[in-house]
């Protein structure tokens, strides 16, 4: 079997794969890919195969000619796992992380270990990532000089490879509007490809995913068009009509804040977790719930990320208490 890689790890389509995709993308037979590639049924088996495990997805249609081969493309953003209940005793830590855009130049690799690390080290068993985890690829903007992996197959390589592992903590994540440019413009759903390689890592959903934590309706949320504040607001109570969250955990905004919406949700902004050089600064968020029969008590720590510190520093702690819902 070919590697579709160089030594530097630069992810090469190959001009056979290409052709193959480029014939995939119209439909096409065995014969016809026979013909074109002039290739043995067998090694075209191996090329799709290959293909699959890129994250395109290849249908299979029979007909009276034989089966056609088809790109699937126009994918839909889907949810995969709503209404996830986490059910705990009496307390639960986790911890909250947003926008590590591996593949933008700004990437922090460093400061995304420093908080699985500090996982670890508390006994933290649940990670949260609200998204864009890569940088993605846009047509209108291929010239983006701060893209520094430009192929996909590289940015997705990248964090199968890298992005931090542990046999404690779960990871948890939502994918957001860059995460979605490899859907938009590529075919590629990205959620299928780390699902295949990284059993640690658990997809919840495009944009928004609903949970559960003991006694508490939580959103996390990565909008994916630039707005006011109160419009991602008004986007959550139009989509999830009969829910008042007690707390949204709000990726894409890259800012730094808690702030009660009209709705009556604690908003936590969750800054980006990459190389900052203005404020906010990169930071993450611990949070812990204790549930009693009637009130919960939630505790918000920012820890700020840097790379001259060797751990997280936690910067602000806030309080509140929630009342039990009727
Ligand atoms: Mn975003």
């Amino acid at each position: 079997m070919q590697r579709c890689y160089t030594e530097k790890g630069e992810n090469i389509m190959q001009d056979i794969d290409m052709k193959i995709l480029n014939l995939l993308k119209k439909g096409t037979t065995l014969k016809e890919l026979m013909e074109k590639t002039v290739m043995y049924p067998s090694e075209i088996a191996v090329k799709l195969n290959n293909l699959e495990n890129k994250g395109y997805e290849i249908h299979r249609l029979f007909n009276e000619n034989g089966v056609k081969f088809q790109l699937l493309e126009q994918l839909k953003p889907v949810s995969y796992q709503d209404n996830l209940w986490i059910k705990f005793g009496t307390k639960m830590t986790f911890l909250v992380i947003a926008d590590t855009h591996f593949g933008n130049a700004d990437e922090n690799l460093e400061l995304v270990e420093q908080v699985y690390q500090y996982a670890i080290k508390n006994d933290i068993k649940y990670i949260f990532h609200l998204g864009d985890l890569i940088e993605g690829v846009s047509l209108a903007n291929s010239n983006n000089d701060r893209v520094i992996r430009t192929n996909i197959h590289d940015q997705i390589d990248f964090i199968t490879k890298y992005y931090p592992k542990s046999d404690t903590v779960n990871t948890l994540y939502i994918l957001g509007n860059h995460d979605y440019r490899a859907l938009k413009n590529e075919c590629i759903d990205i959620a299928k490809v780390i699902t295949k390689r990284r059993p640690d890592m658990h997809f919840l959903g495009y944009q928004n995913s609903k949970i559960r934590l003991g006694n508490r309706v939580i959103l996390l949320q990565h909008p994916f068009t630039i707005e006011r504040e109160e419009k991602y607001d008004k986007a959550i109570n139009e989509t999830y009509d009969d829910t008042r969250f007690d707390l949204v955990f709000r990726g894409h905004t890259h800012h730094n804040n808690i702030y009660f919406n009209s709705f009556g949700s604690i908003v936590v902004n969750v800054p980006a977790c990459y190389t900052t050089t203005i404020r906010p600064y990169t930071s993450a968020y611990e949070a812990t719930i204790k549930d009693s029969d009637t009130i919960s008590n939630v505790e918000l720590t920012n820890l700020v990320l840097s790379n001259f510190s060797s751990s997280p520093i936690p910067l602000s702690v806030n309080r509140y208490s929630l009342k039990k819902k009727l």
